[in-house]
Formats: C-alpha cells, sequence, structure tokens
C-alpha cells in the first residue's frame, strides 16, 4: 500500500517540506494553525456567503462578482477583522507557513493576493455550484514557475463535506486539456482532465482523498492535478482558503 505524504507539523521542517513536496507534488501538514482561528473566521465567512448570495440574487454585483461567485467564490478580503486587520496578517504571515516555504522559495515569498480566495462547496446543487472536475491551475493562472497553494478548510472535511482529490506525483508541465479552447463548451469544461485521460496516465495507488481536519494545511502546486471530492451523501458544506505564493 501506498504511504501518502501525510505528516504532523512537529515532524517536518523546511528542507524536508522542500524534499517531500518536489518528490510528490504535495504534502498535508497537520496541525498547523490553531484550530479556535479558524472557527471564528468559518463564522466570518459563512455570514459573508449571506450577504454575497442575497446580492448575486439582485444582481447587484459586477460581471466579474458573480462569475466568481457561481465558482463558489467570494474575496479573500471579505474575511478582513472587523477592525480592519487584513486576514493574511491575521494568520497567515505569522503562521509556521513563510517558514516551511523558505527553502523552495529562498528569497522573498510573493503572496499572489489576486488569486488567493474563499472557495464554498454546497452539497445540494440548488444554485448550480458545481464541484471542481480534475485540473491543474496552471491552466487558469497567468504564471510559468512554480506556485504553492496552501489549501486551509475551515472545517473538517473530505467524509461528511466535501474535500478534495489529489494526483499524487511530480508533475511540472501544463497538460493540455480536450476542450480548453473549446469556445463552446463551459469554464470547467475548458480546464477538466477526462476521467479516460486519469485513468490511463495516473493508476489508483496514486490518487488521493484525504480526510483534512480544522487546523490541517493542505499544499499543492499549479501543475499539481486535483478536483473537488464529493459524494451524493454528503450533507455539509465546506468553506475552505486558498492562498497561493510564488519566489518573490
Ligand atoms: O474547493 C475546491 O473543492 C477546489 C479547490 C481548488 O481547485 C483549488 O484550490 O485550486
Ligand atoms: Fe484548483
Amino acid at each position: 500500500m501506498r504511504h501518502f505524504p501525510d505528516f504532523n507539523c512537529i515532524d517536518i521542517d523546511a528542507n524536508k517540506f522542500m524534499d517531500i513536496f518536489i518528490q510528490n507534488g504535495v504534502v498535508l501538514v497537520r496541525k498547523l494553525i490553531d484550530p479556535s482561528l479558524l472557527l471564528e473566521i468559518n463564522d466570518r465567512a459563512k455570514n459573508s456567503y449571506l450577504i454575497r448570495e442575497a446580492q448575486y440574487l439582485n444582481r447587484s454585483n459586477d460581471d466579474h462578482f458573480s462569475q466568481q461567485f457561481e465558482f463558489g467564490h467570494i474575496p479573500l478580503s471579505d474575511l478582513n477583522e472587523p477592525n480592519g486587520e487584513n486576514i493574511l496578517s491575521k494568520f497567515f504571515i505569522h503562521s509556521k507557513i513563510p517558514g516551511l516555504y523558505s527553502s523552495i522559495f529562498s528569497k522573498k515569498i510573493n503572496i499572489l493576493s489576486g488569486y488567493s480566495l474563499v472557495r464554498r462547496q454546497v452539497c445540494n446543487d440548488k444554485l448550480n455550484f458545481e464541484p471542481t472536475p480534475f485540473h491543474q491551475d496552471c491552466s487558469f493562472l497567468p504564471f510559468n514557475s512554480l506556485i504553492i497553494n496552501s489549501w486551509v478548510p475551515l472545517t473538517t472535511c473530505g467524509v461528511d463535506s466535501p474535500g478534495l482529490q489529489l494526483i499524487v506525483k511530480p508533475l511540472n508541465a501544463f497538460i493540455k486539456p480536450e476542450d480548453f479552447n473549446n469556445p463552446t463548451a463551459t469554464p470547467y469544461q475548458n480546464i477538466e482532465l477526462s476521467a479516460d485521460f486519469i485513468k490511463s496516465n495516473f493508476d489508483g495507488e496514486k490518487i488521493w482523498t484525504p480526510e483534512i481536519c480544522v487546523g490541517d494545511v493542505l499544499f499543492f502546486s499549479n501543475f499539481t492535478v486535483h478536483r473537488t471530492y464529493m459524494t451524493k451523501d454528503m450533507r455539509k458544506n465546506r468553506i475552505s482558503l486558498e492562498i497561493r505564493c510564488m519566489q518573490g
């Protein structure tokens, strides 16, 4: 049986993080963030989604916002503190994450705030918020160099609520999806790597669907193949943060 790249934060430092990340394209680091902080952020996020949903239904937002909302996103700045403190300084900059990145991004770390978002995956499809298909983030990010996504669920996910499923493999190139340039396909179809492609290129041993607890962080790159993992039995929605960084 395969041993997945799953570590407790006390068992991993910057050099080990770099080695494991290069070997697997994904690393899960458990107990990295104080869960009480994330539960508080989750409450604020749920409230923002209520407000944003009403705005979306009233069509009182611009097109860019509406399109992002249909993909489940709201801006990260919605989660700033009531006193205006930026959410990134509140939990990310002062967390252990920049330290873990320090061997890979040896100079400065550039937080891509424009590509750092909140995402909610709902379990019922009343508003057509679909789960993401298998894709690489490089299919929509405008950079060719390495980007690491710190994927932070605000509640435990992967069993009762939607999690992520990833291909554990070191990839460093864009794989062009069949419908990448098809103007009649939906945005998700444009980035989708088909079930046939996944079946013929990756064996089942490499497909990982971890249960991720609040406080754990899943790291993967703009080349890692992944999708939303959602089953018919799941009843609870999940909100998560995607914070993307590259070499400064
Ligand atoms: O939230 C999800 O289910 C998908 C997240 C994702 O694709 C990403 O963060 O790149
Ligand atoms: Fe993605």
